[in-house]
């Protein structure tokens, strides 16, 4: 009874063919290991005690940055200091669970005009009579993907205006809302 065998003279291809399969294994396993790429985020507004604020924060993945959008409820009439803190917690009653200012790269506190800055530094929102907040701006900064990223991180109104230049954090006073920045599939 023969073995079944390969003939010697296909050897070549034979190894050529392992040496593809390997490749491709290997191409499949590093994709696999890349970071997801986010495109969209939401952050959704909670109101600190003794005040009734809401709203929602969103972010947009664009060929010339993020759009960072926001609709906030609630606040009185003027300029609220507007971040993105390090930590996602908004736990504590008073917000300070959220940490400091996002700030990957040690840059001192700032302005969004300002090229050296703190990531979390998206400026001021103005609320109308009303107390309704309108925000829209491109951020060529904030990274919604790679090590990086904002999400898992907080999104902060605060009670006073930033006057962007104070230090550590714009003397914007209380932390009025926060609000957890997750991946948003719409
Ligand atoms: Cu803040
Ligand atoms: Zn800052």
């Amino acid at each position: 009874m023969r073995s079944f065998s390969i003939p010697k003279s296909t050897y070549p291809l034979v190894a050529l063919g392992m040496l593809g399969m390997l490749v491709t294994f290997f191409i499949v396993m590093v994709h696999a290991a890349e970071a997801e790429d986010i495109s969209q985020a939401v952050a959704v507004l909670h109101s600190a005690q003794g005040h009734n604020i809401d709203g929602t924060v969103t972010f947009q993945k664009t060929s010339n940055g993020v759009r960072i959008l926001a609709t906030i409820k609630g606040l009185t009439p003027g300029k609220h200091g507007f971040h993105i803190h390090a930590f996602g917690d908004c736990s504590a009653s008073d917000f300070t669970s959220a940490g400091g200012h996002y700030n990957p790269d040690g840059y001192p506190h700032a302005g969004p005009a300002s090229k050296k800055r703190h990531m979390g530094d998206l400026g001021n929102v103005t609320a109308d009579a009303d107390g309704e907040g309108h925000f829209e701006a491109s951020n060529d900064y904030v990274a919604l993907d790679g090590s990086r990223s904002v999400i898992g991180r907080a999104v902060i109104v605060h009670a006073g205006e930033d006057d962007l230049t104070s230090q550590p954090s714009g003397d914007a006073g209380a932390r009025v809302a926060c609000g957890v920045i997750g991946i948003s599939g719409q």
